[in-house]
């Protein structure tokens, strides 16, 4: 090849002839910021190296599972033991029920659980078994909330509340997302008409309790009360996907944060993926008892997956787990992160830019805008120009976050005070460089 190759771009070509947009997720396509997408050699700790053996300072971390940094030593001994033991049986194991009491021990509200290979997999296990065990079709989610690509999912808000989802992706005929009722995140008004509506058909509410698909919007406490409440008051099911937030916001996922400000508060169902598999293809869903015997072999909802509880995954989930649960952990992550979203914070207002940030434990959010938006439609008001011009501004400094911006962003172990500084310094030039243009 020609010295000055760029083997990101010759991968993605060949990628594009052979898989969709030559990526396995869209996301990862880089549409929404433009480019070439940076193909990953080797990653260890904070960094990955792409294709041209270039380093970058990782604030995706898959999404959120690498909590610990890649390749955590604790981590890849028991993997590797798994792997030596075997790759997958159809059978159960010891280290699923290991991983189950490891799961109900830091989410009180769970109280038996299902895992398995993908977030999609479990909130979409997840409304069915809502439907079952209340004999109720319709169920509410919020506009910018994102629980999987199961197709009752894939749906934005009809016109007004009489009238319930439209299919947001072809192939999903209209009368699958018919009992999809989407509602404005963090609106109390329209929440309680909702139910004043349809209460008695509801089976559940789902929602991220802080969006991390609208890169950082928190529901506030009264809207996460009134959620509560109404779906007890009316025998419907909250069902809480902490796919992303849990065991990465805190220990306890977000349900741990919201019952510091509302006492007793627990939801009826929570969804949880990422870090419980450290990186490995799992996730789960669990809830009361009562609940989660109406799942098959017990009850008469069916639920199946060939790699659901996978040996090799299962020790993967289990050390990172462990790890976590170290005393410590979460106070040093969130300080972390609360030192990188002021950082960034401080370098916007020195450069004049409209900039707002948030965090909780390891997972942090920003804005181009001057205040934390709280929905969807304040969020998509940020300037898409801008934002792609800092995301690429930061990839040629070695900073990698998200490429699109309504996705959240992630800071492991293993991110060191000097990446923190590393990352706000190159902040700091390419803010200037949008302020000067
Ligand atoms: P997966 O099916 O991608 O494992 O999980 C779906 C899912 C469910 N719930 C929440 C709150 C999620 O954030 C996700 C997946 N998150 C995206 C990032 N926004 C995964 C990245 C991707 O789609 O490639």
């Amino acid at each position: 090849m020609k010295p000055n190759t760029d083997h990101n771009e010759v991968l993605f070509e060949r990628a594009k002839r052979l898989i969709p947009g030559g990526v396995n997720s869209p996301v990862r396509a880089f549409k929404a910021v433009g480019g070439t997408p940076r193909f990953v050699q080797r990653a260890q700790g904070a960094y990955f190296w792409d294709a041209n053996g270039r380093r970058y300072i990782d604030y995706i971390g898959s999404w959120g599972p690498m909590i610990l940094g890649h390749g955590h030593p604790a981590v890849v001994e028991a993997v590797q033991k798994a792997i030596a033991e075997g790759f997958s049986f159809g059978a159960p194991t010891e280290r699923e029920v290991e991983l189950a009491e490891a799961i109900i021990g830091l989410v009180p509200s769970i109280e038996m659980l299902r895992l398995v290979s993908s977030g999609t997999e479990a909130g979409m296990s997840a409304i069915r078994l809502a439907r079952g065990a209340t004999g109720r079709s319709k169920f509410i989610k919020f506009e910018g909330c994102y629980h999987g690509h199961a197709d009752a999912l894939l749906v934005k808000a009809g016109s007004g509340l009489a009238t319930f989802g439209n299919p947001t992706s072809a192939g999903v005929p209209p009368e699958v997302v018919h009992d999809t009722l989407v509602l404005e995140y963090n609106n109390v008004a329209q929440l309680e008409e909702a139910f004043a509506l349809h209460g008695h058909a509801l089976a559940c509410v789902i929602i991220e309790p802080i969006a991390g698909n609208m890169n950082f919007v928190r529901a506030s406490v009264p809207f996460m009360k009134r959620c509560r409440e109404l779906c007890s008051e009316h025998g419907a099911l909250l069902v809480f996907d902490e796919v992303m937030t849990g065991c990465r916001v805190a220990l306890g996922g977000a349900q741990s944060v919201y019952a510091r400000d509302i006492p007793g508060f627990a939801p009826d169902m929570t969804v949880l993926g990422k870090v419980i598999g450290g990186g490995m293809p799992l996730a789960a869903f669990g809830g009361s008892r009562a609940v989660m015997e109406q799942l098959a072999p017990l009850g008469p909802v069916y639920q199946a997956g060939t790699l659901s509880g996978n040996p090799v995954a299962t020790a993967c989930g289990l050390a990172t787990l462990r790890e976590i649960g170290k005393p410590g952990f979460f106070e040093d992550l969130s300080r972390k992160t609360r030192a990188l979203v002021d950082g960034l914070g401080a370098a916007a207002r020195d450069t004049g830019v409209d900039f707002s940030a948030d965090s909780e434990g390891g997972m942090f959010g920003f804005f181009l805008l001057d205040a934390l938006p709280q929905n969807y439609t304040a969020v998509m008001k940020s300037d898409g120009a801008k934002f792609n011009r800092l995301f690429h501004g930061l990839l040629e400094r070695g900073v990698y976050i998200a490429p699109a911006l309504y996705e959240a962003g992630f800071v492991s172990a293993a991110h060191s005070a000097q990446d923190i500084a590393e990352t706000v310094g190159a902040a700091r030039e390419v803010f200037q460089i949008l302020q000067n243009s």
